[in-house]
């Protein structure tokens, strides 16, 4: 276990004191935990269902997740379903343009420009308090851990400017007590593995990350199918598309953790039939066409009967 690792905890004593105070400022309820409340689509059977009317703070948080440093995980909105069984579902993504205001969430920000994207993961955060956040000891332990602290920079020295890694597997922690590490409670680490992801646009507003692929169009829409998907509970990471932004977009609106300017979203899930089902259906189709043609033709080849 991490956290009962000695040396490991002497390294975050100094490499921690300086974000303790951090982690104190952000340790209010305003602070946005990943949260999956509102917006779990459930188990995906027959059906397609979505979620309208949320918001996702900043128009970068997805792309900067892209880079090598990562990105933080406030910066995205979290949505969540499950399988019961190998399925193919339909992810899209678009922004909506929810009423402006002054109130955390419906801050000023320019709701039509917002271009999303999101990651897939397999895998489940916290579903009840505490939940997890970037700043957390585990979170920053787990950073630690695995990168090490010769970076500078980041979360502990980590090099990581945050816990999620949008094209890859990642790792986030709850905390009751945030700093120091809680001595008790149900406190845990939570790991994702990539599942896919799509991003609206292309690399002129994502940004230059080897590999990266956009739907071609910036439009506030995007959509992919991830095929055949083995049972289990999933997590859709939603965030913006846009990688510049990132140095122009300010923290001016709102409470704490939600500073920047807040765009709306709508995020649907939808089952997708397996190929061969399709192509089956498409087939018998295609049969019931053929005898129906047979039994026309054999029909009008018929003598006319004669009329009394
Ligand atoms: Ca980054
Ligand atoms: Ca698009």
């Amino acid at each position: 276990m991490i956290r009962s690792t000695g040396s490991l905890f002497c390294r975050q004593t100094a490499a921690l004191a300086a974000a303790a105070a951090f982690a104190t400022v952000f340790a209010s309820p305003a602070f946005a935990h990943i949260s999956y409340s509102g917006r779990n689509f459930g188990t995906i059977t027959t059906s397609g269902s979505t979620i309208t009317n949320q918001t996702v703070s900043s128009s970068f948080g997805w792309a900067d997740a892209t880079d090598g440093d990562w990105g933080d995980s406030h910066r995205f909105r979290a949505f969540r379903f499950t399988l019961t069984g190998t399925q193919s579902v339909a992810i899209t993504a678009q922004r909506q343009n929810l009423v402006t205001g002054t109130a955390p969430g419906q801050q000023t920000g320019n709701h039509d420009t917002l271009l999303p994207a999101f990651s897939v993961f397999s895998g489940l955060s916290h579903t009840s308090s505490p939940l997890a956040h970037d700043h957390s000891s585990l979170s920053v332990e787990w950073l630690i851990t695995t990168f090490g602290t010769s970076a500078g920079t980041g979360l502990g020295g980590s090099g990581k400017e945050g816990s999620l890694n949008a094209l890859g597997a990642w790792s986030i922690g709850n905390s009751l007590t945030d700093y120091p590490a809680a001595s008790s409670g149900s406190d845990s680490l939570r790991s994702f593995s990539f599942a896919g992801y799509a991003a609206d646009g292309s690399s002129t507003n994502f940004g230059a990350t080897p590999g990266l692929v956009g739907d071609g169009n910036a439009d506030g829409f995007v959509t992919t199918t991830l095929w055949n998907l083995a049972p289990g509970d999933y997590s859709i990471f939603v965030g913006g598309a846009n990688y510049a932004a990132q140095l122009t977009e300010t923290e001016t609106f709102g409470a704490e953790g939600n500073r920047f300017p807040t765009y709306g979203l709508t995020v649907t899930v939808a089952p997708v039939p397996e190929p061969s089902a399709v192509v089956l259906g498409v087939i018998g189709s295609a049969g019931i066409y053929w005898i129906t043609r047979r039994r026309l033709r054999h029909v009008r080849n018929q003598p006319q009967a004669r009329k009394a």
